[in-house]
């Protein structure tokens, strides 16, 4: 019988690989890997259109930064009183806000007293060919939350229910480092599954998926090549 090794005890004479020292293991046949798949049911009226709006990166957050220049980015307060950590700003006919009085969709920033800036084109145009590719065709977006959130900065689980008619759905852009994308399920107390979510990825629901709640982890420290520390988060919705 063997005594088992104390390594501390009795060094092995031989440096025994640990996994550190494997190089990674290459695809021997790339060509024959899967694809990672380009749509993932979150359930019945709810996907990730994994990198849809990835080759449109460099427009949106171009399109983002002309937002943030008519309308800065800042921290709202909760009915309750608590600081968001996301920062916000909004485009599109309508803004939504939050404050002392309640969450609502407004047509002025409440900061400048000035419309809202104009929804980009590309936005959506993206947004709609997103909603169709989920299974809602003829989505009309009338208001567009910006969230950007720094390393450290998250969502806490909640349900979007501030919209008129619950038969659009929510379409979500990601931008920027990583995070965690918390889907959770009809009440707040169902354990969220995580969904990783990367730069270019979109996430859509509706239907019976509508009023699932769901939260975002705060990303981790690290400079994204075109978003440095930050996650951007487009959100569409049709609000009246
Ligand atoms: O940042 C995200 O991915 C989600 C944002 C969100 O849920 C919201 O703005 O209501
Ligand atoms: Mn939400």
């Amino acid at each position: 019988m063997h005594a088992p090794r104390d390594p501390a005890r009795s060094p092995p004479t031989r440096r025994e690989p640990t996994t550190n020292d494997r190089p990674p293991t290459l695809p021997l046949f790339p060509e024959l890997e899967p694809e990672p798949p380009a749509r993932e049911a979150l359930g019945p009226g709810a996907w990730v259109l994994r990198g849809l709006a990835r080759e449109h990166g460099p427009a949106l957050l171009a399109a983002v930064a002309e937002v943030a220049a008519a309308a800065p980015f800042r921290r709202m307060r909760t009915p309750g009183g608590r600081l968001m950590h996301a920062e916000l700003t909004a485009c599109g006919p309508l803004g939504w806000v939050t404050d002392a009085r309640g969450y609502r969709y407004v047509e002025r920033d409440p900061e400048t007293g000035r419309p809202w800036p104009p929804l980009p084109g590309l936005v959506r145009d993206l947004a709609r060919a997103a909603a169709a590719e989920a299974g809602f065709p003829g989505f009309e977006p009338d208001a567009c939350l910006v969230n950007r959130y720094a390393p450290g900065a998250g969502m806490s689980l909640h349900q979007d229910k501030d919209e008129r008619d619950l038969a659009w759905p929510i379409v979500s852009f990601s931008l920027g480092l990583p995070a965690t994308f918390l889907w959770g399920g009809a009440a707040r107390a169902e354990r969220p599954r995580p969904v990783p979510l990367a730069h270019g990825d979109v996430v859509v629901w509706g239907g019976p998926d509508r009023l699932r709640f769901h939260g975002v982890r705060p990303p981790a420290d690290a400079a994204h090549p075109l978003a440095g520390r930050f996650r951007l988060n487009l959100t569409l919705r049709r609000a009246r």
